[in-house]
């Protein structure tokens, strides 16, 4: 298990972080998903088959792409 944070700087309101947490949690493999506005984070606890990049990609198709 692994648990990874991203900053993600075009999250602006619940709404973002309400779509992130569902498509993220939807990744086979995904444990648990925080996504905060203040500040613009998200934490990602995940294990195979979900990897880091299969979440970054994720994340930029639904238009949050992370910034480490
Ligand atoms: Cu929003």
């Amino acid at each position: 298990m692994q648990t990874l944070t991203y900053n993600i700087p075009n999250i602006s309101c619940r709404h973002c972080t309400n779509t992130i947490k569902m498509e993220v949690s939807a990744l086979d493999g995904v444990q648990s998903v925080d996504a905060t506005v203040e500040p613009k984070q998200v934490t990602i606890t995940f294990q195979e088959p979900a990897t880091e990049e299969s979440i970054k990609t994720l994340l930029a198709e639904i238009n949050f792409p992370p910034v480490i």
